[in-house]
């Protein structure tokens, strides 16, 4: 089997890659041109027997034509490439439908025009929901059935995406299947994503801490009301951590078992549209509880700027997913918990001691 990733790069492409590999699958690989090294989570794939990298960018019809028209016998190609950012797309609107929305149509109408018979995969969002959710007995979700009510230039993008999937699939029969995927992450999440900003932002202080030869407890009631911290007459000065809106409500899942469902997706005879998620939702204020309780610091908050920097045009408020259609189709459940995931980003970026 061979399977082309556009994304191949980001926090999901490198999953799949090693999914897809495991499985044998030579994999085609698409990464555009950067002036700096932007193969990090893949890195360990370089030189695999399978895998193959290529430049391309989905911006570009005939890039896209090009990579397609080379591997006219692939298999199954899976779009992951976005401007990904939701706070990113509102300072840059109109990148982000150029890539998160219109690339989308440039591999739906390349795959036509090639005539090609492989299955196409769409990275959909749980952010085409925005506001909107469905209630019953009392609990508030989304699921398969409920409208899309967009909140950033970057969920209209997905949204025309994920329109142009389903279009493609009823006008001309493209095997093209939406997974929306509710907010997966894990130690290989970008840095500016809320999980991985605060994980990474312990493992600095951490590593700032056994730098000076000094231990939290010994600083941590000299930390003042003001910007940074301070380990007074030891070691000058640590940045806080500056973060927006803290009562925001997301469906968390590990990155790991979301690719897993997109590989199924597009293993079943008719293509379709899939909600990924693990069926919780937990606010940012209780993801700081946990991230830094495991390290042994129960109160954060000496710790925590709000910066109304980090706040969103539009926010938002409530994810939260009903995975019943992926447990009964795919046979899809997730295998990691909240509490899992945010273990296994704390040891990542800190180590499993107390700092
Ligand atoms: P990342 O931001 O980590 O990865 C995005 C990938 O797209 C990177 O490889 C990036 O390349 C690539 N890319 C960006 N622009 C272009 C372009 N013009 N041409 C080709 N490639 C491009 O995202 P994730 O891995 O987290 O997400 C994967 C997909 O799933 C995205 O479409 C995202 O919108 C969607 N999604 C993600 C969710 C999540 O919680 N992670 C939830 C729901 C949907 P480079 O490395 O060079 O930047
Ligand atoms: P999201 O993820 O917007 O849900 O999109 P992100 O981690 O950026 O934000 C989650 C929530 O945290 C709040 N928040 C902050 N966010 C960031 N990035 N930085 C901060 O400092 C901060 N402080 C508070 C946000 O306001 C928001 O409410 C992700 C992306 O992966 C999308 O591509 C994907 O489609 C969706 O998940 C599902």
């Amino acid at each position: 089997m061979k399977a082309i990733i556009f994304g191949v790069t980001g926090q999901d492409g490198s999953h799949l890659a090693d999914l897809l590999l495991k499985k044998n699958y030579t994999v085609i690989g698409v990464s555009r041109r950067c002036s700096v090294d932007n193969t990090g989570r893949i890195k360990h794939l370089l030189n695999s027997d399978g895998f193959n990298l290529v430049h391309g960018d989905i911006t570009d019809v005939f890039s896209v034509m090009s990579i397609l028209k080379d591997n006219e016998d692939v298999d199954e190609i899976y779009n992951l490439a976005a401007q990904s950012h939701v706070k990113v797309s509102f300072s840059q609107p109109a990148l982000t439908w150029d890539i998160t929305g219109k690339g989308c149509l440039n591999i739906l109408q390349s795959i036509v025009d090639l005539d090609l018979h492989s299955r196409f995969y769409q990275a959909s969002s749980s952010e085409m929901f925005g506001k909107n959710y469905d209630e019953l007995d009392g609990i508030k979700y989304q699921d398969e059935n409920t409208k899309f009510l967009p909140q950033s230039p970057y969920a209209i993008a997905k949204c025309a995406a994920h329109y142009m999937t389903r279009l493609f699939r009823e006008a001309y029969g493209v095997h093209a299947s939406s997974g929306i995927l509710f907010n997966h992450e894990g130690p290989r999440r970008g840095e500016t994503f809320v999980t991985r900003k605060i994980t990474h932002w312990m493992g600095e202080y951490s590593k700032w801490l056994k730098f000076n030869g000094i231990k939290h407890k010994d600083i941590s009631n000299k930390c003042k009301d003001g910007d940074d911290i301070y380990a007074l007459g030891l070691a000058g000065s640590f940045p806080k951590l500056r973060l927006g809106n803290l009562e925001a409500s997301r469906d968390w899942g590990y990155a790991g078992d979301y690719v897993e469902a997109m590989w199924l997706m597009l293993q079943k005879d008719h293509p379709d549209d899939f909600v990924i998620c693990t069926g919780e939702t937990h606010t940012i204020r209780e993801f700081l509880d946990l991230a830094f309780g495991y390290v042994g610091i129960s109160d954060w908050s000496s710790y925590v700027v709000i910066d109304p920097e980090f706040y969103r045009p539009a926010e938002v408020d409530y994810l939260r997913g009903n995975n019943r259609k992926a447990i009964e189709t795919l046979g899809w459940t997730p295998n990691h918990s909240f509490e899992d995931l945010v273990k296994m980003m704390v040891d990542s970026d800190v180590g499993n001691e107390n700092i």
